[in-house]
């Protein structure tokens, strides 16, 4: 088998500085090579155009493509018996199974004729809310096969966050399951799928894959059967042609205020760049096995389960379950099932099995693992150490990958075995990457041992083109806060030895176990309840989430912090449930009536000795009766 790859597999330091020096003297050449090794319909006449003041940036201009022409049809001839997806389910007692390329070009070009077949045409959105199953990387495959946008959903959110989404970007179709198998649970997902669409104008169909074979209801000239959609329908399917900058997906995220933004992807630059980290962060090799233990619901799913290995055409390993299902050596014992070269992970997951004792680790040879990988939230020292020591028994290099959903790939990050590895460190920017670390005035510090905010001065391939239907908003939030860079959200510091060191959010946002949370949108939710009058959410730090939620709230009476839980379930979802709730008797105001929140993260921290001054509140008094509610 040829080996497609090597060519743009990074493989000493020297050409790591070699790759990342070109990469900035000539970004339009260093790019315009790397895709140029896939298959266009159309050749791009103009590599970049970018303005980020408006903000503007398009790659590959003119260019016309199809994305899963290159991750299927292009990998048949050399590896269509190779396998692409290895689907372990949640009960380790069913069998796997084992997708070959040819097998996964099939069942997408026959899902692409079904779904076509139902009305869906280019352009038009698709929500997916399923379980990790194949059909749920089919069905994204399958929206990019006919040029449809397809916006995956995290099946965990709750019914009136779904309808948010579907709403927000008027779907017209939505696909799911008749239920979910999560550890020990099985849950119901096709009722929160009935509920929301109940609040949706738009939607014209559901098709829904049969999982748990519970008994749901059907609504009758609305909902059909995956299986029955693909009945008698053809496997053959000529994919759509697609321009470099049509939206490929529209995904979701938490920021500052209340209401999630819909980051939008398009196809060319995309797929360049999932391909091109993919490959140098992991050094990826032919034959090897490659597992993300994320959710296609989340970023790290769509770009390294899905779209990056595919396109590299690795074998990519795709977990149904949970980590502590059976018991808490799951993980490693699907390590050693699938014989896992490359493992990737979030530090909360790290935190959580580190809890369960080693023994569990222990009874696991974990011999064929030559990569380990972080993502989602900085991992702290300890957690390192163990994950370092006990899972890549101090021989694999351990990737620190940071990144966001707005990025769309790893931006900065050791590549496994090339360049060094720091604890605690995403260490160094990929080639193509520019990275500065500004003051709040937005100079640029330069040098090392400095501290500041994070930003990229340069575009890359899979930036972030709009937020969906809102560009006003995308501007606000990324591009103005400092002229002409990327503002991430993110603290970082550069140490003395030229490593970036991300510090964490400097927004309203909070990072519960690797999942973006707006505090506001948790306030939100919490202000649903009718007793509630006024909250506000801070995190604090957590053993294990890395940050908890901490609601004060004032509210008509107490006692109701479990109907608070519960309204917060139902408004978002079990990941945005407050960790810890304090009715208070008021919130600490400036005179002008913002709450400060920097006092109420001190409390939630237990960090009182010092608050600064409080003396310019509008009410002062409250922030001691707070400090004695909070012991
Ligand atoms: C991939 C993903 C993005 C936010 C980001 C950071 C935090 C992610 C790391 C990290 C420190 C890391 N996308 N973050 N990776 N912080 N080190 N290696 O997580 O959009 O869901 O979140 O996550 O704060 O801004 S995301």
């Amino acid at each position: 088998m040829k080996d497609f790859t090597r060519q743009h597999r990074i493989s000493s330091l020297s050409e790591y500085t070699k790759a990342y020096d070109s990469s900035v003297k000539d970004p339009e050449s260093f790019w315009s090579d790397i895709a140029s090794s896939f298959k266009w319909k159309k050749k791009w006449n103009q590599t970049l155009k970018w303005d980020f003041e408006a903000p503007d940036v398009k790659w590959f201009l003119g260019g016309k493509l199809n994305i899963t022409e290159n991750l299927l049809d292009r990998h048949l001839e050399e590896r269509g018996e190779e396998v692409a997806i290895l689907w372990e389910p949640n009960d380790p007692d069913e069998k796997g199974l084992s997708i070959s390329y040819r097998e996964l070009h099939r069942k997408v070009c026959q899902f692409a004729n079904a779904m076509i077949s139902k009305g869906v045409a280019k352009g038009d959105r698709v929500i997916i809310y399923m379980p990790m199953v194949p059909e749920a990387a089919v069905a994204m495959l399958a929206c990019a096969r006919i040029g449809a946008v397809h916006s995956v959903v995290f099946a965990g959110f709750s019914a009136s966050a779904l309808a948010d989404r579907i709403n927000d970007c008027e779907a017209k179709m939505v696909l799911t399951s008749d239920g979910n198998f999560r550890g020990a649970k099985t849950i119901d997902v096709k009722g929160v799928v009935d509920e929301a669409v109940a609040k949706c104008g738009c939607i014209e169909k559901v098709i829904v894959y049969q999982r748990t074979k519970s008994d749901v209801h059907m609504e009758s000239g609305r909902d059909l059967w995956w299986h029955d959609a693909i009945q008698d329908v053809s496997e053959e399917h000529q994919a759509e042609e697609m321009d470099a900058e049509d939206l490929l997906f529209i995904l979701y995220t938490s920021g500052s205020t209340g209401k999630p933004k819909g980051v939008v992807h398009t196809c060319g630059g995309y797929m360049v760049y999932t391909y091109y980290s993919f490959l140098n962060v992991f050094q990826y090799k032919p034959g090897d096995i490659y597992w993300c233990t994320a959710d296609v619901g989340w970023i790290t799913g769509h770009s390294y389960i899905v779209y990056g290995p595919l396109l590299a055409g690795a074998t990519t390993v795709m977990f149904e379950g949970v980590p502590t299902y059976p018991d808490a050596g799951r993980f490693w014992e699907v390590c050693d099932k699938y014989q896992v070269n490359q493992f990737y992970t979030a530090p909360t997951a790290i935190r959580a099995l580190e809890a369960h004792g080693l023994e569990l680790v222990e009874k696991h040879k974990l011999d064929s693992l030559r990569v380990i990988g972080s993502v989602g939230e900085p991992i702290n020292e300890e957690a390192w150490h163990w994950y370092h020591e006990h899972i890549g028994k101090r021989k694999c290099p351990l990737v620190d990958t940071w990144w966001q959903t707005e990025t769309g790939g790893i931006m900065i990050s050791a590549l496994a075995g090339i360049t060094p590895n720091k604890p605690a460190h995403a260490s160094l920017p990929l080639p193509g990457i520019q990275p500065v670390i500004v003051d709040s005035e937005g100079n640029e510090l330069t040098g090392n041992n400095v501290e500041g905010n994070l930003c990229v001065k340069f575009p890359w391939p899979s930036i972030l083109r709009t937020t969906y239907g809102d560009h006003e908003r995308c501007k606000h939030t990324y591009f103005s806060a400092y002229k002409n860079m990327y503002f991430t959200g993110d603290g970082a510091k550069r140490d003395h030895d030229g490593y970036l060191r991300i510090l964490g959010r400097v927004d309203d946002v909070i990072n519960v176990s690797g999942h973006r949370m707006g505090t506001a949108e948790v306030e939100n939710a919490i202000d649903e309840h009718p007793k509630v009058i006024e909250s506000a959410v801070v995190g604090y730090p957590h053993d294990i989430k890395g940050q908890g939620i901490y609601a004060f709230v004032i509210a008509e009476t107490d006692g109701i912090e479990d109907e608070i839980k519960e309204t917060v379930n139902k408004m978002i979802g079990p990941i945005a449930k407050p960790d810890k709730i304090q009715i208070v008797p008021g919130l600490p105001k400036t005179r002008s009536g913002k709450i400060m929140r920097r006092i109420l993260r001190k409390i939630a921290s237990k960090e009182t000795d010092n608050l600064g001054d409080t003396s310019t509140l509008l009410n002062p008094e409250v922030v001691e009766e707070i400090i004695k509610g909070a012991s």
